[in-house]
Order: structure tokens, then C-alpha cells, then sequence
């Protein structure tokens, strides 16, 4: 389609070498084909140029001093997106890996899974190119509130709430809170993701792995089956992996995998949840430190990974859950999905597949539940936290998973039912996509060209 090349080209011009950002908004324009085919508003409104520039971008420089004195300097982020259905909303990432292409794509992804959520949320995404790995706790502190010294003045409760993503937990939210409530004297629900000692929700922390699993069971009831008894591969060892894992447990399934940027973990008797959250959760260790509680499980580093693609993708399982990052897994790790009888993928991780292996996904007719999709209980239960605060209320565990339960059923059925009535019932892309593009294209029209 010629609106998609020119849309890519134009901004291959304005926003250069933003490779992850133009895969995202390919992926999406490539869904919505058939409703701007035969919505002319959508043209007149000028919507889809609008959509792809976001409303204000913010880049800062984050200097700090380490604990030998010497100073660094870091590049933060803000890119707030899209306000039509509320306030900014979305995590802030920590990793050597950002630039203004990864966040773009992030906060482009938010706009319309916020809006999937049916709650009043606008798309916004932020981070630094910091790398926590190996720093002491005194570092992260003082990094994080070099970072909230200038991020401050653009953020609020009713503006733009930052959370959590990779590279950033309740530790990280804590020392920013802190350094926020110390600038500003507010003490306020400007961030999500805080402890429940101060503000924070039930919920929260285990609710985008939760979440997914949930989004991979409606997927699954709808064909008359079931998570219980199902082998299951996880990658990632964070906080979206864990809770995946958890909750399988949970609903009888059996997760057999896990991985962290040095390799895959494969314990065929099933990943122990208690060495895993001791690794990661308290001691912050690498991966291959679970081999000494647990001799009969194999790890298999990045080293001997097949050249085109992940390892973990290649064991034979039911069910998958990439839970670690954007393009892990790829066409080659997808057909070795297929080949071994992978019934559904459910994704934790925003954009984990690139979109030669969704393809293969949506040609092989299994279950596909999309990141934007699938890992929106994350963000959904932000709001839930964002909405006790405003209203000094505390919700009970089983109260707020409800609510998460509700959500992740209606996302499913928002994105199913679309994908119907545009004549693809299998296809969660279109279907996600078109139904969140809408919520928020008919928004923009009704407030005017801002
Ligand atoms: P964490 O920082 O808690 O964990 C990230 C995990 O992924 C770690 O095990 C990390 O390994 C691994 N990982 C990260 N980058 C890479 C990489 N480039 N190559 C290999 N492994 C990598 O982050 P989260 O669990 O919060 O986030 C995971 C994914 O889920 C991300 O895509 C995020 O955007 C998405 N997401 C998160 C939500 C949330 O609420 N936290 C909500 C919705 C989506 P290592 O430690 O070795 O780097
Ligand atoms: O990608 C995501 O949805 C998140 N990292 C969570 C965002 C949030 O505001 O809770």
C-alpha cells in the first residue's frame, strides 16, 4: 500500500535510524488497511500523520558521579505520545540499548494498548541508555534522581505517570518518588509501580505476567482447551517472566524454560519458582547460578545459540511466553515453533516477535496474542493503582485481580471481535490493532486538530 511506504519514508527522513519505531508503526499500518480504506475521516483528519509524531519529546542529559568519584553522563527520555484518552501513561527503561528509536517504538505501542484497556490513558514511554547491571545500590540511587531532577517538571498525576519497564522495579520507582516528592512537595500518584508501603497497589508487580497467562487461556477456551497439563517455554528472568511462570503454576501448566541475556535455562522437571525469584528478585544474579541448586536442569549460554535465532524457541512445547525483550524471536525460531506443535503464543514482552515470525504465526492459524494485547494488564493495573490514589482507597488482592481478570477478557474479546468483523477471526493483529486505533482516531476528531 502506498500510504504505508510514504508514511515510513517520511519519517525515515524526520525521526533517521529509528529501525524498531518503523517496524512498529509498519506493523500497524499494515492492520489498519481496511478501515482507512473505507473511512475517509480518518484521511481528512489527517489521524494517521498526527498519530505517528508524538505530541512532545523529551531528551536530557543525566550526569551522576560513581562511587569512584568519576562522573557519567547518561541520555534520558520522555516521548509523550498521545493524550486524547487521558494522561501519558507508560514505564520508563533502563538498559545500554535505549536510544530515541526504542522508546518511540514503545510509546507508539502504548497509545493503542492503553487504549485496548477500555481505561482513560493516553501513550507515553521514557528511559535512559544506563546500564544497572553491576552498579551498587548507592549509583542507582543517585542516578535515579540526576534523571527525576530534570523529568520532574513534565510530570503529574493528571499529565503523564511514569512506571516501571526493563531495568526499572519498586527500587528504582522508590529513589524517584523520593527525589520527585523532594522537588515538588507533592506527595502524589504520579508513579506507578510504588511499594505497597507507600502508595503502591496489590497486584502491580505480578500483573503483566498474570495478565498474559490469562490473555493465553481466553485464546485457548475459545478453541475448547485449556493451559492444565501444557509444557510451556518463558524467556526473560524479570519481573514479566516470573509472574508468567507463577501464574502457570497457577492454572496446572508446566513452564520448563527461562532465559537472561547470558542464555537459556531448560529444567525439564519444571523451572523451581523459589530459586528463581532468590536469583533474581533478591540477589541479582546471572542465570547459570541456578544449575547449583538444581544439577539436572541444562543451560545453554548465548554462545551456542543457532545463528538465526534463540534457543529457548527450539525446545519442544504446547504454549510460548517471550517475556525478555523486542525481536527475540525470530522467522527461523517461529517455524521451529510450528514444527514442534506450539499451540498458542502469548506475549509479555512488547514486539518480542519480528514480524517475518508473526507471520508464520498467523499463516499456521495457532493462537497469537499480540504484546499490545497480551501484556496490558501491566499498564491496566497501573491505572487501577493511579485510580486508588486519586481516590485514597486500597483495594484488596483478590478485588484488584479481578479487575484484572475483567480487563484481560475484554481485551480478548475487543481484539476477537474485530478481527471477525473484518473477516479474519484468527488474526489478534488486525483485531488488536484496529480496535485500539479507533478509541483512539475517533477521540482525536472529537477534540479538534491539536
Ligand atoms: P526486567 O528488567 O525485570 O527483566 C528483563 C528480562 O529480559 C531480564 O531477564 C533480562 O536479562 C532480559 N533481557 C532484557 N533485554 C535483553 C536483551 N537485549 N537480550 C536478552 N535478554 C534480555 O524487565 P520486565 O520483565 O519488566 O520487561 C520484560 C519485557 O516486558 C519488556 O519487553 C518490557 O517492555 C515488557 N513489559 C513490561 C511490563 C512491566 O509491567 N514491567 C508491562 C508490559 C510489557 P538480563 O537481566 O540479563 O539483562
Ligand atoms: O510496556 C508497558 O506496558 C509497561 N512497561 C507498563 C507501563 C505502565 O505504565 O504500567
Amino acid at each position: 500500500m502506498t500510504y504505508i511506504h510514504d508514511t515510513i519514508v517520511k519519517l525515515q527522513k524526520t525521526s533517521p535510524a529509528q529501525a524498531e519505531f518503523y517496524q512498529a508503526v509498519e506493523e500497524v499500518l499494515d492492520s489498519l488497511q481496511p478501515i482507512l480504506e473505507t473511512n475517509e475521516k480518518y484521511k481528512h483528519h489527517a489521524i494517521i500523520e498526527r498519530m505517528v509524531e508524538p505530541e512532545r519529546q523529551i531528551m536530557f542529559r543525566v550526569p551522576w558521579v560513581d562511587d569512584q568519584g568519576k562522573v557519567q553522563v547518561n541520555k534520558g527520555y520522555r516521548i509523550e505520545f498521545n493524550s486524547a484518552l487521558g494522561p501519558y501513561k507508560g514505564g520508563l527503561r533502563f538498559h545500554p540499548s535505549v536510544n530515541a528509536g526504542i522508546i518511540k517504538f514503545l510509546g507508539f505501542e502504548q497509545i493503542f494498548k492503553n487504549a485496548l484497556t477500555g481505561l482513560p490513558i493516553g501513550g507515553g514511554k521514557g528511559g535512559a541508555n544506563f546500564d544497572p547491571k553491576g552498579k551498587s545500590d548507592g549509583e542507582i540511587m543517585r542516578f535515579c534522581q540526576s534523571f527525576i531532577n530534570e523529568l520532574y517538571r513534565h510530570i503529574g498525576p493528571t499529565t503523564d505517570v511514569p512506571a516501571g519497564d526493563i531495568g526499572v522495579g519498586a527500587r528504582e520507582i522508590g529513589y524517584m518518588f523520593g527525589q520527585y516528592k523532594r522537588l515538588t512537595g507533592n506527595y502524589d500518584g504520579v508513579f506507578t509501580g510504588k511499594s505497597l508501603l507507600w502508595g503502591g497497589s496489590l497486584v502491580r508487580k505480578e500483573a503483566t505476567g498474570y495478565g498474559c497467562v490469562y490473555f493465553a487461556q481466553y485464546m485457548l477456551a475459545d478453541k475448547g482447551d485449556s493451559l492444565a497439563g501444557k509444557q510451556c517455554l518463558v524467556s526473560g528472568a524479570g519481573n514479566v517472566a516470573i509472574y508468567t511462570i507463577e501464574k502457570l503454576y497457577e492454572l496446572g501448566a508446566r513452564p520448563v524454560t527461562c532465559s537472561d541475556s547470558s542464555g537459556t535455562l531448560y529444567h525439564e522437571a519444571g523451572i523451581d519458582l523459589a530459586t528463581l525469584k532468590e536469583l533474581k528478585e533478591v540477589r541479582k544474579a546471572r542465570l547459570s547460578e541456578y544449575l547449583v541448586a538444581h544439577p539436572d536442569a541444562r543451560f545453554i549460554p548465548v554462545t551456542d545459540y543457532p545463528a538465526d535465532g534463540h534457543a529457548v524457541w527450539r525446545i519442544p512445547a504446547q504454549l510460548a511466553f517471550p517475556c525478555a525483550t523486542q525481536n527475540e524471536l525470530t522467522e527461523a525460531d517461529a517455524r521451529a515453533l510450528v514444527a514442534n506443535g506450539v499451540i498458542a503464543v502469548s506475549e509479555g514482552a512488547n514486539m518480542p516477535s519480528t514480524q517475518e515470525a508473526v507471520e508464520v504465526f498467523l499463516d499456521a492459524r495457532i493462537c497469537y496474542g499480540p504484546g499490545k494485547a497480551a501484556n496490558a494488564g501491566g499498564v491496566a493495573t497501573s491505572q487501577l493503582e493511579m485510580a486508588q490514589n486519586a481516590s485514597m482507597q486500597r483495594w484488596s488482592f483478590e478485588e484488584v485481580d479481578e479487575k484484572l481478570k475483567v480487563i484481560m477478557k475484554n481485551i480478548y474479546l475487543s481484539a476477537s471481535t474485530t478481527a471477525a468483523e473484518f473477516g479474519e477471526p484468527h488474526n489478534l493483529v488486525l483485531g488488536a490493532n484496529i480496535a485500539g486505533f479507533r478509541k483512539v482516531a475517533d477521540a482525536m476528531i472529537e477534540q479538534g486538530v491539536v
